[in-house]
C-alpha cells in the first residue's frame, strides 16, 4: 500500500478544527486531528508545506519510521506545532492500518483492558448555587465524575465559567485575545467553600475534579491542596505552570490531594521528571498535541512504572477525531484513570460522524475498523475558518499573569 494524497481540511462548525486526510492507492484513507487552539493555521502551514508532500509514496504501515522521519528528520524537535502535525499524521496512519486489518484501533493496540471508559463532564456556575445545579444536571445524565469551576466573588469572569447557565464554555471567544482579571487571594478564599458545598449536597461517591489552570505558585498550590483535602478530590489539575517540573516535589510534600498535569505538554521530556519523581498522579497528554498514539503510548508506559495513570485532555478544541482515537487508547491502556469529555456542538457532531457512544457516565469507542471517526467534507466546507484567540489574564494591578 502507498500513500497517494495528504490534504488538510479546516472547518469552523462553532470553532476551528483542523483535520489531516491521508489517502492510499488501495482506496483506504485515514484521518487525524491537527487542531491547536488559537494557533490553527500554524499547524496547517506546517502540514501543507513540510509534511504532506513528503508523505506521498510512503508505505502507511511504516508508522514508526514515518514518526521518526518527521521527528528526528525535522532537526527542530518538539514544540506544539511540530508535535500536533506529527500527531495528526500518526492518528491517520493508525486509522488506515485499522481499516486495512478490519479491526477497531483498540485491538491493534493490544485489545480491551476494560469494558468502558469513565469520563468526567464540566459543571460551571457564576456562584456556588449555580454550580450545584449544574453538578445535579450532570448526575442526572449519568456522569460519575464532574469537574466543578465556579465564578469568584469580586472577579468579573474567570477560567471555566460559561457565560450563561447551562451553556458550553468556550474560551477562544474573540478574534484577538480578550483580557481577564485575576486575584489569587480571592480565588483561594473561595474554592474550599465550593467543594464543601458539593460534598454536603452530593455525598462522598461522586468523583469531583477541579482545574486551577496554571494560576498559582507552588506554595499557594500546596495551601489549596491541603485545604480541599477533606473533600477528597479525584484530582487538582494544573495547579502551577509545569515548565519547572521540580516545583511539584514541594507541592507533593504538603498535600495528599491527587495532582493532574500535562494538557500543554507535547513530549515525554515535558513530563519525565514529574513522573519519575512521583510528583503527579495523572498525566493529561493528548494524542493530537503530543505526537499521536506512537508517542503517547511511550508516555503511558513510563507513567505506569510510577503508578501514574492517564487522564487525557478532551476539550471541544480537540476534534471528535482525537476523541475517537483517545477512546480506543483508553480502552486498551493498562494504566487508565479517566477521560475528559466536553460535548461538541451539534454542527461539529454532524461534520464528524463517529462510532463512539456515551452511556451511563462512560464511553465505548465502537467496533468500526480504525478509530471510527469520519469527516463529511461537503458539510465541513459550509463552515469557513474564523480567527479566534484564547484570552489573557492580568492581576488586579495590570501585571500579565498565566491564563
Ligand atoms: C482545559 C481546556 O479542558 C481543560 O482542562 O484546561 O479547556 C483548555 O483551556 C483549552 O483546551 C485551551 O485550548
Ligand atoms: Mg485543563
Amino acid at each position: 500500500m502507498k500513500i497517494v494524497d495528504a490534504r488538510v481540511i479546516v472547518t469552523c462548525p462553532g470553532r476551528n478544527l483542523v483535520t489531516l486526510k491521508i489517502e492510499t492507492d488501495e482506496g483506504i484513507y485515514g484521518i487525524g486531528d491537527a487542531t491547536l487552539n488559537g494557533r490553527e493555521l500554524a499547524v496547517v502551514a506546517y502540514l501543507e508545506e513540510h509534511v504532506a508532500p513528503a508523505l506521498i509514496g510512503r508505505d502507511p504501515s511504516s508508522i514508526e519510521d514515518i514518526w521518526q522521519f518527521f521527528y528526528r528528520g525535522a532537526y527542530w524537535r518538539r514544540g506544539p506545532v511540530t508535535m500536533s502535525a506529527i500527531g495528526a499524521v500518526d492518528m491517520a496512519l493508525w486509522d488506515i492500518m485499522g481499516k486495512a486489518a478490519g479491526m477497531p484501533l483498540y485491538k491493534l493496540l493490544g485489545g480491551k483492558s476494560r469494558e468502558r471508559v469513565m469520563v468526567y463532564g464540566h459543571a460551571t456556575g457564576h456562584d456556588i448555587e449555580g454550580c450545584l445545579e449544574e453538578v445535579a444536571r450532570h448526575v442526572e445524565q449519568g456522569y460519575r465524575a464532574v469537574r466543578v469551576q465556579c465564578g469568584i466573588p469580586g472577579i468579573a469572569s474567570t477560567y471555566g465559567v460559561a457565560k450563561k447557565a447551562g451553556e458550553r464554555y468556550e474560551p477562544a471567544d474573540s478574534s484577538l485575545p480578550s483580557e481577564n482579571v485575576w486575584s489569587t487571594s480571592k480565588y483561594l478564599n473561595h474554592v474550599p467553600k465550593l467543594f464543601q458545598a458539593v460534598r454536603e449536597r452530593f455525598g462522598d461517591d461522586l468523583h469531583v475534579l477541579h482545574d486551577v489552570h496554571h494560576r498559582l505558585t507552588p506554595i499557594e498550590a500546596a495551601r489549596l491542596g491541603k485545604e480541599v483535602e477533606p473533600y477528597h478530590l479525584f484530582w487538582l489539575e494544573d495547579c502551577v505552570p509545569a515548565e519547572n517540573q521540580s516545583a511539584f516535589r514541594m507541592i507533593r510534600q504538603h498535600t495528599t490531594t491527587p495532582l493532574a498535569v500535562g494538557e500543554v505538554f507535547n513530549s515525554i521530556h515535558d513530563c519525565r521528571e514529574l513522573i519519575e519523581s512521583q510528583s503527579i498522579d495523572y498525566i493529561r497528554a493528548t494524542l493530537t498535541h503530543a505526537g499521536g498514539i506512537t508517542h503517547v503510548r511511550r508516555i503511558a508506559a513510563l507513567a505506569e512504572l510510577y503508578h501514574v495513570r492517564t487522564g487525557f485532555h478532551g476539550p471541544t478544541d480537540l476534534s471528535p477525531v482525537c476523541m475517537g482515537a483517545a477512546l480506543h487508547f483508553d480502552t486498551w491502556v493498562p494504566n487508565f484513570g479517566i477521560q475528559e469529555h466536553m460535548p461538541h456542538s451539534e454542527e461539529t457532531e454532524a461534520v464528524f460522524p463517529h462510532a463512539y457512544r456515551f452511556e451511563d457516565g462512560h464511553f465505548t469507542p465502537g467496533e468500526v475498523p480504525g478509530h471510527g471517526v469520519d469527516i463529511d467534507e461537503a458539510m465541513a466546507a459550509k463552515y469557513p475558518y474564523k480567527r479566534a484567540s484564547l484570552p489573557v489574564n492580568r492581576l488586579e494591578d495590570g501585571t500579565l499573569w498565566h491564563w
